[in-house]
């Protein structure tokens, strides 16, 4: 790996804990979809699996008071940001004790103290809620950057072009993480994006962009934190695509005729928690023994999460009237 440089920067406590942050979203997912598969988990479920290290590199190079705004397949930046596990399941059951009180479900976690404003389904219909979230950030004078996170399906949205050209006018601090996993839902990138390079278009807006490569958890978060002191400092938005891949289908139901096991198996040899495991085991930081209990415990965190959840109760039938206008 060429993270060395990066890697010897970091204490060791933070190295080990982006690996137990990926593998917890790895486990929680893999668990995830077998609860689904057992009909506790109605409705969609879109696995992160294989882009752990997007969520994870970005998510720690944020600061606390930041923002995360995301689309649908945001389990990932839930579990980055601290929101409990069993929370973050019970939501996925449509349990009273869910992130989102059990009306969410997958596709649209809150945790707004945690500064995660949602998980949104419509495809890109959350990047001017980002822009508004950097709106109010600047005219209030606070030090806050909305990161949107949005696929490469999301680019080609007018209302993307619409937020980012306000956003680039009035220098509002968001950064646009655009995670580039190479299909939308079954169309590849080449047969729905006329351009060559996505990084670059914000370039008629004023808006520069960077690309990473989105299976090295270090390399994200020097990015990230590149990115996001660039966009605190007062320059006006910027864009930083990471390339990834999702290892599962687009979603549970996805027989996946559109693309090929080769490119997939490609994409699996360099996966993001088994590079960075090994990368750890080479460089000295992390033994056999280390990695079990490591596994071990976050296998625990999953199962409390999987109790939890089952054990929580349904939302009352008057909670289907609260929070559907503000009192
Ligand atoms: C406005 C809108 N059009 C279509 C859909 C149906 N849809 C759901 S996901 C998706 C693909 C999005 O792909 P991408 O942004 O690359 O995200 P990924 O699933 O790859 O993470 C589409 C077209 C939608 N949810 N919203
Ligand atoms: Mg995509």
């Amino acid at each position: 790996m060429a993270d060395m440089a990066l890697a010897e920067r970091l204490d060791k406590a933070l190295l080990v804990d982006l690996l137990r942050q990926m593998l917890l979203i790895r486990r929680f997912e893999e668990k995830a979809a077998e609860m689904y598969a057992r009909g506790h988990i109605g409705g969609f479920l879109h696995l992160y699996i294989g882009e752990e290290a997007v969520a994870v590199g970005a998510v720690s190079a944020m600061q606390p008071q930041d923002y995360i705004v995301s689309h649908y397949r945001d389990h990932g930046y839930a579990l980055a940001r601290g929101s409990p596990p069993g929370r973050v399941m019970a939501e996925l059951f449509g349990k009273a004790t869910g992130l989102s009180r059990g009306k969410g479900g997958s596709m649209h976690l809150f945790d707004v103290p945690r500064g995660m404003w949602g998980g949104y389904a419509i495809v890109a219909g959350h990047v001017p809620l980002a822009v508004g979230l950097a709106l109010a950030s600047k005219r209030k004078g606070e030090n806050r950057v909305a990161v949107c996170f949005l696929g490469d399906g999301a680019i080609n949205q007018g209302v993307f072009f619409e937020a980012m050209n306000m956003a680039s006018l009035w220098k509002l601090p968001v950064l646009f993480f655009i995670e580039n996993n190479g299909y939308g839902m079954g169309t590849a990138v080449e047969r729905a994006f006329a351009g060559k390079d996505i990084y670059r278009i914000g370039q008629g807006h004023n808006v520069p962009g960077q690309q990473v490569d989105g299976m090295q958890v270090l390399e994200v978060r020097e990015a990230t934190a590149t990115a996001l002191e660039q966009v605190r400092s007062g320059g006006g938005p910027r864009i930083l695509e990471a390339l990834t891949f999702r290892f599962r289908g687009h979603s549970m139901a996805d027989p996946e005729l559109y693309r090929s096991k080769d490119e997939a198996a490609r994409w699996m040899e360099r996966d993001p928690i088994v590079t960075y495991r090994r990368y750890l085991g080479e460089q000295d930081m992390l033994s056999q023994e280390e990695t079990d209990a490591l596994e071990r415990e976050v296998g625990a965190t999953v199962d409390e999460a999987v109790r939890f959840a089952q054990e929580s109760p349904d939302p009352e039938p008057e909670a289907l009237y609260q929070n559907v206008y503000l009192d």
